[in-house]
C-alpha cells in the first residue's frame, strides 16, 4: 500500500506520481496536512510530496522518485551505468539548484498560489525570476538538442523532476511564460506527454 502525501497543485508532488505510473505502482494521494504537528514525521520540514510505503516513509522528491523505481517492479527510470546515472543525477541537482527555485518559487507561486490568495506580488520580483529560470532552462535546451532524454537515450527520473515545471509554466502569459524560445525542450515534453503514463498522472 503507497500514500503519496501532496496537492494537485505542487510540481514535486507531480513528479512523485510520474514516477509512480511509470512503474505502474498503485498509489493513494492524499491532500497533506502540513501544520498538522503528526506531519512532521512524515516530513520534518512540512513539505510535498512525502511518501509511505509499508511502515517506509521518505521525502523529498528525488528520494521519493528514487525509491519508487528501487522498490518496484517496472521499467528502470534510471540508467545502469554510472555515469547515465551521474548524468541522471547532475540534472536532478541542477533542477533543485537552479531552475525551481526562480521557475516555482520565484514564478508558479507567486502567480498561481499567492495571488489566489489575495496576497500582492512584488512584480520586479516575479520578472527578474522569470529572466533567471529562462537562464537556466536555456542549458537544458542545450542538452536536450543533445539527446532525446535528460540522462541519454531513455526517460529517466530527471525528465520526470523537470517536466511539470514546464507544463505549468506554459500556462502563463507575457514575461512570466520562461517557457517561450525553447523548441527541444518543446519536442522533449511533446515526447513525455506521449507516454501514457504522462495522462494517468496529469492533474484535474
Ligand atoms: N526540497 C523539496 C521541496 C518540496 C517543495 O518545495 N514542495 C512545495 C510544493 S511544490 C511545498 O511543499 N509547498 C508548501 C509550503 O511550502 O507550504 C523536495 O524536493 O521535495
Amino acid at each position: 500500500m503507497v500514500t503519496l502525501h501532496g496537492s494537485a497543485f505542487s510540481t514535486y508532488t507531480w513528479s512523485a506520481r510520474l514516477a509512480l505510473e511509470e512503474k505502474g505502482v498503485e498509489y493513494t494521494l492524499v491532500p497533506p496536512r502540513l501544520r498538522a504537528p503528526e506531519y512532521a514525521a512524515l516530513h520534518p520540514f512540512r513539505k510535498m510530496p512525502a511518501l509511505e510505503h509499508d511502515g517506509v516513509r521518505v521525502f523529498e522528491a528525488m528520494a521519493v522518485m528514487r525509491y519508487v523505481d528501487e522498490a518496484f517492479a517496472g521499467p528502470a527510470l534510471q540508467p545502469a551505468d554510472a555515469a547515465g546515472r551521474a548524468r541522471m543525477t547532475q540534472w536532478m541537482s541542477a533542477y533543485n539548484d537552479f531552475v525551481a527555485p526562480h521557475a516555482v518559487r520565484g514564478v508558479l507561486i507567486p502567480r498561481l498560489v499567492l495571488a489566489s490568495r489575495g496576497v500582492v506580488v512584488d512584480e520586479g520580483a516575479v520578472r527578474a525570476a522569470a529572466a533567471n529560470a529562462r537562464e537556466a532552462l536555456a542549458v537544458f535546451e542545450a542538452a536536450l538538442g543533445e539527446s532525446p532524454w535528460l540522462a541519454g537515450d531513455t526517460v529517466s527520473l530527471a525528465d520526470l523532476l523537470l517536466a511539470p515545471t514546464i507544463v505549468t509554466g506554459a500556462l502563463l502569459a507575457g514575461e512570466d511564460r520562461y517557457t517561450d524560445g525553447l523548441p527541444q525542450i518543446g519536442a522533449w515534453l511533446a515526447r513525455l506527454e506521449a507516454r501514457p503514463a504522462y495522462a494517468r498522472a496529469r492533474p484535474g
